[in-house]
């Protein structure tokens, strides 16, 4: 399959998803959405992709769903947007949340509305300078989506979440650090650099443990104590049998750089 609305590409064991839309901010249409399905499935099936790292075109990283074609007509019919978001969107940040590999997000630019909220359903989310986060949601009349009234309570607490959901504001990428939205701020010139630099570091590590690592975190959140000593036990057990920590063992004991193969 040939893209149009993206830019694919795999290299070094990275799989770098780039939106390009950039006129119209990276926004999703259907047809850009199931570009990025077609994209991931190829990231999930193929054994040479440890790692995957996703931005955007242009100027902007993504502003949520393409409004122009939501337009609701006076007298028209009232939409479905809940078939949209069963349709595109969840199965979207289900994906990235649970493929087993490291995500990395590239935010190069404004991340409004579902566009905010994509990022979040990744692992490490690196943002340039200028880049900005909007809850957009409520500006219309809607609520956030993608995971974000689930992710966001967690990343920086109750108060902010609801200042941000409610009020709509621009939060820099500045500030997203200092609230714990995201990993890291770098310079706009440098992101793309930053980012693929990260990528092909991890892309060399054990990435079937980093992917055990990102499943424990992840179901943190709904576990109480005790079953998340229970899933560690479960997931080293995993973890424990992998090639690469056969090889971290004995790489250490030889006093040797280990070669990781992600098995
Ligand atoms: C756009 C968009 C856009 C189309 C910029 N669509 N063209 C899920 C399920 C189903 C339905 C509903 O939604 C959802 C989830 C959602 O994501 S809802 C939230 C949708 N997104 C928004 O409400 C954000 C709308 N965009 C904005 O508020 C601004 O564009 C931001 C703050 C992102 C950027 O502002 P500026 O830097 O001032 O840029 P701009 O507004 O001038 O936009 C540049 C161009 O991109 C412009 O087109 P033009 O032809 O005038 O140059 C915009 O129309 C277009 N664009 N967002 N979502």
């Amino acid at each position: 399959m040939t893209f149009e609305h993206l830019l694919f590409s795999i290299e070094d064991g990275v799989a770098l998803l780039s939106l390009n839309r950039p006129e119209q901010l990276n926004s999703f249409t259907p047809a850009m959405h199931l570009e990025v399905r077609e994209a991931l499935k190829q990231v999930r099936q193929n054994p040479e992709v440890r790692v995957l790292l996703l931005t955007g075109e242009g100027r902007g990283f993504c502003a949520g769903q393409d409004l122009s074609d939501r337009n609701v007509a006076p007298g028209a019919a009232m939409p479905d947007l809940g078939a949209s978001i069963e349709t595109y969107y969840n199965p979207l940040i289900r994906t990235l949340r649970e493929l087993p590999m490291p995500v990395i997000c590239a935010v190069n630019g404004v991340a409004a509305g579902a566009g905010a909220n994509i990022p979040l359903a990744c692992d490490l989310v690196l943002a340039a300078r200028s880049a900005s986060f909007i809850q957009a949601f409520c500006k219309i009349g809607l609520i956030p989506d993608s995971g974000g009234t689930w992710m966001l309570p967690r990343l920086v607490g109750m108060a902010r979440a609801k200042a941000l959901t409610l009020l709509g504001e621009r939060l820099s990428a500045e500030q997203a650090v200092e609230w714990g939205l995201i990993y890291r701020v770098v310079d706009d010139a440098d992101l793309r650099n930053e980012a693929l630099t990260l990528a092909r570091h991890l892309a060399t590590q054990p990435t079937a443990g980093l992917a055990l690592i990102k499943r424990s975190l992840n179901a943190s959140f709904d576990n109480s104590f005790n079953e998340q000593l229970e899933l560690e036990r479960d997931l080293q057990r995993l973890a424990g049998r992998t090639e690469d920590y056969r090889e971290g063992v004995s790489a250490f004991m030889a006093k040797r750089t280990p070669r990781f193969e992600g098995r």
